[in-house]
């Protein structure tokens, strides 16, 4: 262990930032390139408003950066500096808002976390890295392994519960993923656990059938604690880029999202998708995920955030 205390938020910031270069280094350039020998005039203000765009934070954000841009600027000279300047300082007003911890309330016993998100998120891995934080302060955890279809999903679980120190309600593959949710809140209620997280089979968001499945999941949970689940999480992976927009559109629909999580940002140019989600759904953004390790999860900030997307220092 280093002593430090400034070491893992440094760690996690170098891989926030430097996972999000891509996202930053192509912005810099292009608005480099853009604002060099000539002043501002608005052929050059859509073209910023373009190169936003190409970033993935979406339009409406495009276009009032470069509207913030504009003022007061024109037939200036404008350096790349005050772009992504005023780059950092719009995204953090639109992040700021949603980015909230995930309070975990202690009258609930167990609060029901539910994890939900397309194939591949990083959904276990997130419930693994979250069960050692929420472990870490002292929390009892428990660990449901409601993703019944793999026989290696519920393996990967177990992994995870004894890394963690903490058990797992696991049934057979092919085990109707609802009656074990259900069996898992009794279990983590009789054993007078803080904090159940149950695990979900990865799904697309266009296969109905299997989203009435997580309604049912959904609904069945509420049979055993009627204010349950009292946090829905959908796990979102930051490569999909647009994709993620019907990802939330979908799951929000169906299982009532109260908040996101936004994983691989350690290596993507597509993290200014976030900004796009937040301007959009205003869905609260709890934590993100910059790498695969258990302390690769990190609250997620809005300054730190705004600043990576815009690559300036931290
Ligand atoms: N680089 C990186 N990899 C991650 C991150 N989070 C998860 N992964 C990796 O992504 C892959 C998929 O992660 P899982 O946790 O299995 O994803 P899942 O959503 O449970 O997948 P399914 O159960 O198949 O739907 C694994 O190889 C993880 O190690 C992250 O923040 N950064
Ligand atoms: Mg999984």
């Amino acid at each position: 262990m280093n002593d430090s205390t400034q070491e893992p938020k440094q760690s996690w910031w170098r891989r926030l930032s430097a996972g999000l270069k891509r996202t930053s280094s192509s912005l810099g350039t292009a608005v480099a390139d853009l604002v060099t020998k000539r002043k501002l005039d608005r052929a050059m203000l859509d073209d910023i408003e373009d190169v936003l765009l190409r970033a993935d934070l979406g339009t409406e954000v495009a276009a009032r950066i470069a509207e913030a841009v504009g003022k007061g600027r024109y037939d200036k000279s404008v350096s790349a500096e005050d772009v992504t300047t005023i780059v950092a300082t719009e995204v953090e007003k639109v992040l700021g808002p949603v980015a909230k911890p995930l309070e975990i309330d202690a009258a609930q016993k167990p609060f029901v976390i539910l994890v939900v998100g397309v194939n591949g998120s990083g959904k276990t891995t997130t419930i693994g890295k979250l069960a050692a934080k929420l472990s870490a302060e002292g929390r009892k955890v428990m660990l449901a392994a409601g993703d019944t279809f793999r026989a290696a999903a519920i393996e990967q679980l177990k992994v995870w519960g004894e890394r963690n120190k903490v058990p797992v309600v696991a049934r057979a593959q092919g085990s109707d993923s609802a009656s074990l949710a259900f069996e898992a809140v009794e279990a983590a209620r009789a054993q007078a656990m803080d904090v159940l997280l149950i695990d979900t089979a990865g799904r697309l968001q266009n296969k109905t059938e299997l989203m009435v499945e997580l309604e049912k999941v959904r609904r069945v949970i509420g049979k055993v604690d009627s204010s349950a689940p009292h946090a829905v999480l959908l796990v979102l992976d930051a490569t999909v880029g647009q994709n993620a927009l019907s990802q939330v559109d979908a799951f929000h629909k169906t299982a009532g999202v109260t908040g996101l999580v936004m994983t691989k940002l350690d290596g993507t140019a597509r993290g200014g998708i976030l900004v796009a989600l937040s301007e959009k759904y205003k869905l609260p953004v709890h934590f993100i995920g910059v790498g695969e390790g258990i302390d690769d999860l990190a609250p997620f900030t809005a300054r730190d955030f705004a600043r990576a997307i815009a690559g300036q220092d931290n």
